[in-house]
C-alpha cells in the first residue's frame, strides 16, 4: 500500500476511492505533517531568526509533497482512484500572509534555508485574514476579508506563550508553527505569534473594524488601513508584538543551547526584513538589561546580532514613527531609543543620520544601520543606489556594513511545482541535477540550435497557455485566446511600477486597430495587482484597466485583435498559473525605483521574455542573457535620478509634444470611458498624469511603444523566439534563492 492509502485507511477506514476530496486533503495534510516532523533538526550552535511582517507562503500541499519526494507517488496513487492532485489542491485555502515581493521572498528564503539544511527559522504574525481579498464591482476594487484558517490546517499550536506588555495593556501570546520542508533537506519552522482574544466578528463592512480595541484586533489583518492615526498606531502594536515575542524566543532558545547571553551573537543572528521588525533592537536591549546586563554591553551584543535588509528606496516606505505613537503603544522602549539616538548624535553631530529627527519621528532604518552589523540591498543596482545616494551618509560612516544580496526564488515552487511539463523536458535533456544545483541549467545552452528541442519548448508553452485559458474560464469566467500572444504584468499596484504606462499603450493599440493597423497576431494583455486600500491613484489605475477591459471586449472592431484582462484577487496561486503561460513579461518600473523584482526571475525561468527598463535585477538578467534575449528600453537610473535632483521633469511638455501621448491621455476622460467608468476616478488619474506624473511615465512612452512593436514582430519568428526562451531558462540558475541564501550565510550569518 502507498503512504496515502495507509493514511486514508487509518483515518477513515477505507480506501481513497471511497472518501471525498476534502478527506483526501485532510489525510495528505496529516501525512505531510508527520513526514516533515521527522526531519526537524536543530544542529549547530548558532541559529538564524528571519523576522518578517510578511510570509507569502502560498498553498503548501503540493510543494511539501515535492520537497518530501512524495509527489509522484501520491499523484500515481490518486490516479488509481480516478483523482488528481490538481483537484485536491483546489480545496486548500491560500494563506495571504503577505503583500508582494518582500513577503514572497521571505517564503522562498525559508524553503532554501530548509533545503540547504541551515539552522534557521522564520518569525512573524498569524494574521487571521491576511491581506484583503480583492473583488471587482463596477470596475472598481473592493476589499473584503480573506479568511484562511480552517479546522484542519498547517498550523500547530505550541505551548510557547509570553506576556507582552504594551502601554497600559498586557496580552498573552501563543505561538503557532508551520513546518517548512526543504527539498530533500531538513524541516525548519515558521513561527507565527497570535493572541487568543482576537475577535473576527469585529470586522463589519468590507474590511473596516474598530482599530482601537487592540486585544480584539491585533492580528486580524496584515497592513490594516493606515490612512488614519488609529490605523498607524495599530501597526506599531503589531510590530512590537511580533518582535517582543521574537526577542523572548531568541533569548530563551539561546539560553537553552548554552549561551550566557554575553555571547548571544555566537548563538543567534537576526535578519530584519525591511523596517517592520526594527523594534527588535531596542526590545532585545531592554530584555538583556532586565537580565542584568549593563546597557553599554547590551547595545554591543545586539549590534553584533542584528542585520538589516532594505527592500526599497521609496521614501514613503521607509518607516518613521512619531514618538507619541511609541509613547502610547510601547513606552518602555523610549528611554532606550533616546539613548541610542544620543549616542549617534554625540558621535556624528549630523542630523541626516540621527535616529530621531527634528519633527520627533523615529527613523527605523537609521536605527537598523547604526545598531546592526550588516546592511544589504537586494540587487546590484539597488545596493549601488543605497551606497551612492539614498544612504550615502551612512555608507561613508560604515562602508564595511554594506553588501549586496541579489534576490532569488525557489525553483521548487516556481518550476518543479508550477510547470511540470517544463521540468520534465529539462530533466529529459540535462538530467535532474539542476533541481539541487540550479547552475546546471547552463547545460541547456547546448540545445540552443536544436530545432526538435525548440519545438518541444514551444509545445510546453502552448500547453500552459491552454491550461491558463481554461483555468481563467472556470474560475473567473474570463475567456482568452490561447493562440494570441500573452503579455503579462503581475505585481503590486504602484505608480513606480508603471502599470499606467502599459494601460496607455493598450489605448494606443486600440486606436491603431480602429485605424486599420492590425497586429499580426492577437494580443492578450493580462494584469494582476492589488492596490493598497488607501492608495487612491493606484485604485484609479485599476479602474482604468477594468474599463478598458470592458470597452475592448465589447468592441467587435477591436476585440478580435486585442484583449485586456485584469485577473481578480491576484495571489500566489494565480501567479503559479500565469507565469508558466507567459510569452512576454512586463518589468517596466521607472529605473532606480524597483529594488529588485522577483517575478522577473520566475518568468525568465519559465521561458518568458522580458520587456523592461534597466532597473532592479533586470540589470543582471540583461547581463546574463545579452541584448538579443531581453528587450530593454527607457531612461537609465542615472538619468532618472538627475531629473529628480534638477526637478526638471514637466509631464505636460510630453503631452503637448507627442500626439500619441495626448490621444491616449485624453481618452481617459473621453465619452467612451465615461460610459463605463466613474468620472471622479478617471479625471483624477488624467490630472495626475498631466500635471504631476511623479514616476515619469511619459518620457519613456515612445521608446516603450517602439520596443513593444519590436518584441511583437520578433515573436512571429517562432524558432528564433524559442531560442530566446531557451537561453533565458539556461541563464536563470543565478536567480535561485539557494544561491542567495548561501551568500547570506557566507557573508552575514555564518551558520555552520
Ligand atoms: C519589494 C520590492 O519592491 C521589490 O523590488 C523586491 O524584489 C522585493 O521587495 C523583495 O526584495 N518590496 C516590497 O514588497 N515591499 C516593500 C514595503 O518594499
Amino acid at each position: 500500500m502507498d503512504a496515502l492509502e495507509i493514511k486514508v485507511k487509518d483515518t477513515f477506514g477505507t480506501d481513497p476511492g471511497h472518501v471525498t476530496n476534502e478527506q483526501i486533503y485532510v489525510a495528505l495534510l496529516e501525512l505531510v505533517k508527520e513526514e516533515a516532523e521527522k526531519k526537524v533538526t536543530t544542529e549547530g550552535k548558532k541559529k538564524l531568526y528571519y523576522i518578517s511582517a510578511e510570509f507569502l507562503i502560498g498553498k503548501l500541499l503540493s510543494n511539501n509533497l515535492i520537497n518530501l519526494g512524495l509527489y509522484d507517488e501520491v499523484e500515481a496513487c490518486l490516479q488509481k482512484y480516478g483523482k488528481t492532485m490538481a483537484e485536491i489542491e483546489t480545496i486548500e485555502p491560500e494563506p495571504s500572509l503577505g503583500n508582494g515581493g518582500l513577503g514572497r521572498l521571505a517564503a522562498c528564503f525559508l524553503d532554501s534555508i530548509a533545503t540547504l539544511g541551515l539552522n534557521g527559522d522564520g518569525v512573524g504574525l498569524n494574521y487571521h485574514f491576511g491581506l484583503f481579498k480583492q473583488v471587482f464591482e463596477n470596475n472598481l476594487q473592493q476589499e473584503t476579508p480573506n479568511p484562511w484558517i480552517e479546522n484542519k490546517n498547517w498550523l500547530t499550536k505550541t505551548k510557547r506563550t509570553y506576556d507582552i506588555e504594551f502601554g497600559g495593556l498586557t496580552l498573552t501570546s501563543c505561538m503557532y508553527d508551520i513546518d517548512v520542508v526543504g527539498y530533500m533537506g531538513r524541516t525548519t519552522k515558521l513561527h507565527l505569534f497570535d493572541i487568543d482574544s482576537v475577535d473576527e466578528s469585529l470586522v463589519k463592512e468590507g474590511i473596516d473594524f474598530d482599530k482601537t480595541d487592540i486585544a480584539k484586533n491585533l492580528t486580524l489583518f496584515l497592513y490594516p488601513d493606515d490612512s488614519d492615526e488609529d490605523g498607524r498606531i495599530l501597526r506599531v502594536y503589531q510590530q512590537y508584538f511580533m518582535v517582543s515575542n521574537a526577542a523572548h524566543l531568541i533569548l530563551d532558545e539561546a539560553l537553552e543551547r548554552g549561551s550566557n547571553l554575553h555571547d548571544l551573537a555566537d548563538y543567534a543572528t537576526i535578519q530584519i526584513n525591511d523596517t517592520h521588525p526594527s523594534m527588535v533592537i531596542p526590545e532585545l536591549i531592554r530584555l538583556l538589561m532586565q537580565k542584568g546586563i549593563r546597557m553599554e554591553e547590551a547595545i554591543e551584543i545586539v549590534t553584533k546580532t542584528c542585520a538589516y535588509t532594505n527592500h526599497t528606496i521609496l521614501a514613503e516606505a521607509l518607516e518613521k514613527w512619531p514618538i507619541h505613537y511609541l509613547q502610547k503603544a510601547v513606552p518602555q522602549l523610549l528611554p532606550i531609543i533616546y539613548e541610542l539616538n544620543n549616542k549617534v548624535n554625540d558621535t556624528f553631530h549630523d542630523p541626516s543620520v540621527a535616529i530621531i529627527d527634528a519633527e520627533d519621528r523615529v527613523h527605523m532604518a537609521h536605527m537598523d544601520i547604526h545598531y546592526g552589523y550588516s546592511v544589504n540591498g537586494v540587487a546590484y543596482l539597488h545596493t549601488e543606489i543605497l551606497k551612492n545616494s539614498e544612504l550615502n551618509n551612512f555608507y561613508k560612516i560604515y562602508p564595511e556594513k554594506f553588501n549586496n544580496k541579489t534576490n532569488g526564488i525557489t525553483f521548487r515552487r516556481w518550476l518543479l511545482h508550477c510547470n511540470h511539463p517544463l521540468a520534465d523536458l529539462l530533466t529529459e535533456l540535462i538530467g535532474d541535477g539542476y533541481k539541487k544545483d540550479a547552475t546546471e541549467l547552463e547545460k541547456l545552452s547546448a540545445y540552443a540550435d536544436d530545432t526538435a528541442v525548440l519545438e518541444k519548448l514551444l509545445a510546453v508553452k502552448q500547453g500552459k497557455k491552454e491550461e491558463l485559458a481554461s483555468y481563467l474560464k472556470q474560475t473567473q469566467n474570463i475567456a482568452i485566446n490561447p493562440d494570441s500572444v500573452f503579455d503579462i504584468q503581475i505585481k503590486r499596484l504602484h505608480e513606480y511600477k508603471r502599470q499606467q504606462m502599459n494601460a496607455l499603450y493598450v489605448i494606443d493599440k486600440y486606436f491603431e486597430i480602429k485605424e486599420g493597423k492590425l497586429p499580426k497576431r492577437p494580443i492578450t494583455v493580462i494584469f494582476g495587482a492589488k492596490a493598497a486600500p488607501a492608495y487612491v491613484i493606484a485604485k484609479d489605475i485599476i479602474h482604468v484597466i477594468l474599463c478598458l477591459q470592458e470597452i475592448i471586449a465589447n468592441d467587435p472592431e477591436v476585440s478580435p485583435y486585442l484583449s485586456v484582462v485584469m485577473v481578480e484577487n491576484y495571489n500566489v496561486t494565480l501567479a503559479e498559473k500565469l507565469i508558466p503561460a507567459a510569452d512576454i513579461h512586463e518589468q517596466i518600473s521607472l529605473a532606480s525605483k524597483e529594488a529588485s523584482g522577483t517575478s522577473n526571475m520566475k518568468f525568465m525561468l519559465n521561458g518568458a521574455i522580458a520587456i523592461g527598463t534597466e532597473d532592479g535585477a533586470n540589470v543582471e538578467m540583461h547581463e546574463f542573457v545579452g541584448d538579443n534575449n531581453i528587450y530593454i528600453f527607457g531612461e537609465s537610473s542615472d538619468e532618472v535620478i538627475a531629473h529628480y535632483e534638477k526637478a526638471d521633469y514637466v509631464s505636460r511638455d510630453y503631452y503637448e509634444k507627442d500626439p500619441a501621448i495626448k490621444r491616449a491621455i485624453d481618452f481617459l476622460i473621453s465619452d467612451t470611458m465615461l460610459a463605463v467608468g466613474q468620472k471622479e476616478n478617471l479625471e483624477r488619474l488624467y490630472h495626475e498624469l498631466l500635471n504631476k506624473d511623479w514616476f515619469m511615465t511619459l518620457p519613456d512612452f515612445e521608446d516603450y511603444k517602439a520596443t513593444k512593436e519590436r518584441i511583437y514582430a520578433d515573436y512571429e519568428d517562432r524558432m528564433t523566439w524559442a531560442k530566446k526562451m531557451l537561453i533565458n531558462i539556461s541563464k536563470a540558475g543565478f536567480f535561485s534563492s539557494d544561491r542567495t541564501i548561501a551568500q547570506y550565510n557566507e557573508d552575514i550569518w555564518h551558520l555552520s
